[in-house]
């Protein structure tokens, strides 16, 4: 299928060399082609320190983009897989890109005059990393969606000569060009306002599908911890009302609660961590909590029956949260002993594993749906938005070009009838018998694109059972459709009862 529309693409190109008029539609069409060709890239967009970048660093498992209100977070970072390097794209139109290590880039510094003048010339940049992640994913990091700062990143951004707006802008834009988006929720964004930021942003028909390709990410939930109580799954009910408001269930596929700075730390935790977590855990549980609790105590204060020096206690709980601590502290007394183990515990608590699975999940298996959809869209827009001021001649060369992708994406069609049913699931639409919408979605590979993903059997099940499965399911759902159900719901039965028989069709060879 693929192979399909790189031919059309490679027509398409064809058709607008030599044809000055269409030079622009053929830029833009190049930009389309090699976003279908790269990894899916992955937006993480919010307010301004809502914790994006800490969650790109948690989703690596290392330090890879700036933090907190530095010179480098108000600038769009492309995390890309490949030898470590920096390259440095600049505003001015036309200035070469440049390429550095990424200690060099690190140490820029608004306070040396001469580097400030690099700083300001940057538009974005793309940071490769050697990293396994990143085989599947690109992600952005994006500053933020806050056209009004405070004044600490306000004072920065005046040194950068940029605007609040310029920030907002560059995020809208560079998260527009990519195929899915996390949006980063907090809990201040609980406030009306928060979530009207990035509803509105969202509905904005960035990436223009919706909850397909949206995950929501509740961060910062370790700010829910008090002694005693679990602020997981304090989370998941704010998660669960978050979900409730109509603009957020709309525009979101699932709401994640994560605690970014935990996760992070999960990553860089070491034996050193892990000998001071072993130390904590001999102190009574109860005393414990209530002395992290206290905060500046934890950080300061002598206990004769503490034996980790205040300095490292402040240390640990700056990068692992107070909630962090505690946790850590009660994985190594109840028998985490090795680095590994412990970075395990912390990145599945913390919320990162589910998130990670809804990346490589969700998104990952519907990545080529994505990436086609998006590809039609604009295709299924030439005629109208730049045919009619076009002479003649490239009049007619756009024409061939869109009947060509217009016919692919006819025969595509079955894919297209899926797209149209996932998006009434997600939008409530649908009164599905049998299964329901989790059939629907595990048919058309929410779980994989493998016949046992679909089937829901599990790995390992004999090709001929699961062909028996197959008919079964087939000949149900073919009984069902005799129904009466609205357009919609019509529509997605037809979907599944393909999906079944494309199942059939691969399971048939292995069975023969
Ligand atoms: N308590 C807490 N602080 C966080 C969390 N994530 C990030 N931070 C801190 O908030 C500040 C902004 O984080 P950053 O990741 O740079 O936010 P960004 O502007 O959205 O990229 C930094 O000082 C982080 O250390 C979190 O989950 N919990
Ligand atoms: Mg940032």
């Amino acid at each position: 299928m693929s192979g399909g529309l790189g031919y059309v693409f490679a027509a398409a190109r064809g058709e607008f060399a030599g044809q000055p008029a269409l030079d622009r539609v053929a830029r833009v069409m190049r930009g389309h082609e090699a976003r279908f060709l790269a990894p899916m890239s992955v937006a993480l967009v919010g307010r301004v320190s809502s914790g994006k970048s800490t969650l790109v660093n948690a989703l690596l498992g290392g330090t890879y983009v700036a933090t907190g209100v530095r010179e480098l977070t108000f600038t769009v970072a492309h995390l890309r897989q490949g030898e470590p390097r920096i390259v440095v794209h600049f505003r001015e139109k036309g200035r070469p890109v440049e390429t550095y290590p990424p200690e060099e880039i690190d140490a820029l510094t608004v306070n040396d005059p001469a580097q400030l003048e690099f700083l300001r010339s940057i538009d974005f940049l793309d940071v490769y990393v050697g990293n396994d992640y990143l085989r599947q994913f690109a992600i952005v990091d994006t500053p933020g969606l806050d056209a009004h700062l405070g004044t600490e990143s306000q004072t920065t951004l005046n040194l950068l000569g940029r605007t609040g707006g310029d920030v907002r802008e560059s995020t809208v834009t560079h998260a527009a060009g990519a195929d899915a988006i996390v949006l980063v929720f907090t809990r201040r964004g609980l406030h009306e306002d928060d979530v009207r930021v990035l509803t509105d942003f969202a509905g904005a028909d960035v990436a223009g599908l919706g909850p397909l390709n949206t995950v929501g990410a509740l961060n910062q939930v370790e700010a829910l911890w008090r002694p005693g109580n679990d602020p997981m799954a304090e989370a998941t009910r704010v998660a669960g009302n978050l979900m409730s408001i109509a603009e957020v269930g709309r525009s979101v596929y699932e709401m994640i609660p994560v605690a970014g700075l935990l996760a992070a730390a999960a990553g860089t935790c070491d034996a050193e961590d892990l000998a001071r977590f072993e130390a904590l855990s001999k102190v009574d549980p109860g005393r414990l909590e209530r002395i992290v609790a206290r905060g500046d105590h934890f950080a300061t204060r002598d206990y004769p029956e503490i034996t980790v020096p205040a300095g490292e206690r402040k240390a640990l709980v700056d990068r692992y949260s107070q909630w962090g601590v505690v946790l850590a502290t009660s994985l190594a007394r109840d028998g985490v002993t090795t680095v590994r183990e412990m970075r395990a515990e912390l990145e599945q608590r913390s919320g990162l594993e589910r998130l990670r699975g809804v990346l490589t999940g969700h998104f990952g298996n519907r990545a080529g749906l994505i990436k086609t959809t998006r590809v039609y869209a604009w295709a299924d827009d030439l005629p109208y938005g730049v045919r009619p001021t076009l002479p003649p001649r490239a009049q007619a060369a756009l024409d061939r070009v869109t009947r060509r992708f217009t016919e692919l994406r006819l025969r595509e069609e079955n894919e297209h009838d899926e797209l149209k049913a996932l998006r009434a699931h997600y939008d409530g639409q649908l009164r599905l018998p049998l299964g329901g919408g989790a059939e629907l979605l595990r048919v058309t590979g929410e779980h994989g694109m493998d016949p046992a993903a679909r089937l829901g059997c599990a790995a390992g099940t004999p090709a001929a059972e699961m062909l028996q499965v197959t008919r079964e399911r087939r000949t149900a759902w073919a009984s069902a459709a005799m129904g009466v159900y609205n357009g919609a719901t019509t529509n997605a039965i037809r979907v599944i009862q393909n999906a079944y028989v494309a199942v059939e069709r691969e399971l048939e060879p292995a069975t023969a």
